[in-house]
């Protein structure tokens, strides 16, 4: 299916049937030009069985979309948002003040000024309404971050973290041994 048909659906989503399960994370980017770095955070948080939702939600282009998509994430079992933006990127701090959910931002690189324009617009949130961060185009941290949101009351994801934690860190003792030896 193509990006678009995915996000027209998504928002009048039958929420009655049992199969589907309500997403826990909802990944946002302002663009289909943002999805190649932001297919990451869905890639890491679906090796943890997590629920996701992804779709095109603009702060500038969308403004009603981002109201009505912040406004009923709770009510549709969302538990944390994360959100891609490129440029003046409003779109995180717009959806935070929307919200009480925490919001977890990735500033896409841009051809202009390479993502330091995303950055400091999503990181300078000025007191009272935040945004969690994130990395330059590091959109599989933003996945994590939300797994460590989602593992601090859940047992299942707290050990699959754990291991994939240990599995990071046996990687690189394999290749301490085998540099050494
Ligand atoms: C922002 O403007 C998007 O997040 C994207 O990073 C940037 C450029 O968007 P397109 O012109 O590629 O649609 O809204």
């Amino acid at each position: 299916t193509t990006v678009k048909s995915r996000l027209d659906k998504l928002l009048q989503r039958d929420t009655s049937d049992p199969k589907k399960a309500s997403p826990r994370v909802s990944i946002i980017m302002g663009s289909d030009s943002d999805l190649h770095v932001m297919k990451d955070a869905e890639e890491i948080l679906k090796k943890f069985d997590i629920p996701v939702e992804t779709t095109i939600v603009s702060a500038h282009r969308t403004p009603e979309r981002m109201y009505d998509f912040a406004k009923s994430a709770r009510d549709r079992g969302v538990e944390v948002i994360i959100a891609g933006a490129g440029g003046a990127a409003h779109l995180p701090g717009m959806v935070a003040s929307l919200t009480c959910l925490p919001v977890i931002g990735v500033p896409i690189k841009t051809q202009a000024l390479s993502g330091l324009d995303s950055l400091l617009s999503i990181v300078q949130m000025p007191k009272g309404i935040p945004v969690a961060t994130i990395a330059i185009g590091n959109a599989e941290n933003a996945g994590l971050v939300a797994v460590r949101m989602l593992a601090a009351n859940d047992a299942e994801i707290w050990d699959k973290l754990t291991k994939y934690q240990d599995s990071l860190r046996d990687m690189v003792l394999e290749k301490a041994e085998r540099l050494e030896n």
